[in-house]
């Protein structure tokens, strides 16, 4: 699916529950929009305080004074509001919170999230469609160069594409602005843009690359649509990116993409994990390694457009079958019958909420939430939408604070952060 609302939400929740490839699946009942607080498979201390009006199991309400300090509810609030149409976010080492607006601007929003301030000195962007200012990622030595970089639709000869350029942050100016990738070539339409922007702890920067609704150019390795491609901090190649033969371009590190739009690093393994839009159905989560290709256009658990569902799982019409391997690599997990259309994705290292610890989370559009996966090393083990109301909505990008909590942007206009946490 690409950003287009056109899935029926409703439907979209209620497929889920049938699952795939062993992946369990948590709180598939219907939690669509439950103001209820915490997650319902938490491995955690039993059944946390909730407000919700379900029977709480057995023990009448104790009036002991249980001198266990218990830890309080997570909840979900709104931390900054009044952003138009935000799409990435990346917090500054002084908590202060770099947004993106898809339009064409940059805002810096204040550590206690109360005050927006606009940053001057962002490139002409396409912001038709999908496009627009995209991601956005703070140079790992930000604090002796401060740089910023930053994703867009760029126009140019041919149509648009994915560009990514730095600048140095000096206040609220951007100043020293150097695009150092763009997307080739650039073709008609305004969708599958990407594009995330994550560093590698080698600082190199990683870039997802959506394949611009054209296909087969996913397999194309003399073009950069529906690739991630790996570069340095200015642009030129790293040496030790996989050899893909003569016709490659440069800077390709993973094929076979279609439109992902969030990536993350594992904190243990250090690999880039990264999350892309299924067609009708077949959203997934993979592990981008070196050289691999991830099947699109020519598989994918989902279907073509139009294609009618054949129950539940879909299994009739999945585009070439369904199963990558072994020519291809198969994903994680994914999402049938519908899509959920997945935007950002984090990895949840923080204490503030040790029984999210090593969860993966995922923000989605079309399904309007954040999902939790809680992994077993690399597999998926299980996988839950968050139950806060205040998530209940489109979301588009999620990330860790350097508090130790959460933070989702809802998108749309007017789009919010909201503050997970406890
Ligand atoms: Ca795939």
């Amino acid at each position: 699916m690409g950003d287009s609302p056109l899935l029926p939400r409703r439907r979209a929740l209620k497929g889920l529950c049938g699952l795939t490839l062993g992946v369990a699946v948590a709180a598939c009942g219907g939690n669509d929009g439950e103001p209820v607080a915490g997650p319902a498979a938490s491995p955690g201390p039993s059944p946390s305080p909730s407000p919700s009006p379900s029977p709480s199991p057995s023990p009448s309400p104790s009036p002991s004074p249980s001198p266990s300090p218990t830890p309080g509810p997570i909840t979900a609030t709104t931390f900054t509001s009044g952003l138009a149409n935000p799409w990435g976010m990346a917090f500054l080492p002084d908590r202060r919170i770099l947004v993106t607006l898809r339009g064409g601007s940059l805002v810096l929003v204040s550590a206690d999230g109360t005050t927006v301030t606009p940053v001057s000195g962002v490139p002409a962007v396409n912001s038709n469609g999908q496009g627009g200012l995209l991601d956005i990622a703070v140079d790992p030595d930000f604090a002796t160069t401060p740089w910023v970089y930053f994703s867009y639709a760029e126009s140019g000869s041919g149509g648009s594409g994915t560009a990514v350029a730095r600048a140095q942050l000096s206040g609220t100016t951007l100043q020293n602005l150097a695009v150092i990738f763009r997307q080739q070539p650039k073709v008609s339409g305004d969708g599958h843009f990407g594009s995330r922007l994550v560093f590698r702890a080698d600082k190199t920067l990683f870039v997802t690359l959506g394949e611009r609704q054209q296909g087969s150019p996913a397999q194309d390795l003399g073009k950069t649509l529906g690739k991630v491609v790996r570069i340095q901090r200015d642009g030129s190649i790293p040496s030790d990116n996989p050899n893909l033969g003569s016709g490659a371009l440069p800077g390709i590190w993973s094929l076979g993409h279609r439109n992902p739009q969030g990536a993350a690093l594992h904190p243990v393994t250090g690999e880039l994990w990264e999350c892309e839009h299924g067609p009708q159905g077949g959203d997934e989560i993979n592990i981008v390694r070196a050289g691999q290709n991830y099947g699109w256009p020519n598989v994918s658990y989902g279907c073509n457009y139009g294609d009618p569902y054949s129950g539940d799982d879909n299994t009739a019409c999945r585009i070439g079958g369904g199963v990558h391997a072994p020519t291809y690599t198969e994903p994680l997990t994914y999402w049938v019958p519908v899509s959920q259309a997945p935007s950002g994705l984090a990895f949840y290292t923080g204490s503030l909420m040790p029984e999210w610890s090593g969860n993966l989370f995922m923000g989605a559009l079309a399904g309007n939430g954040v999902w939790r996966l809680t992994l077993s090393g690399n597999t998926v083990a299980a996988r839950e939408k968050l139950a806060f109301s205040a998530l209940a909505t489109r979301i588009r990008d999620v990330r860790q604070g350097p508090d130790g909590a959460l933070y989702a942007l809802t998108d749309g206009n007017p789009g919010r952060i909201v503050r997970i946490a406890r």
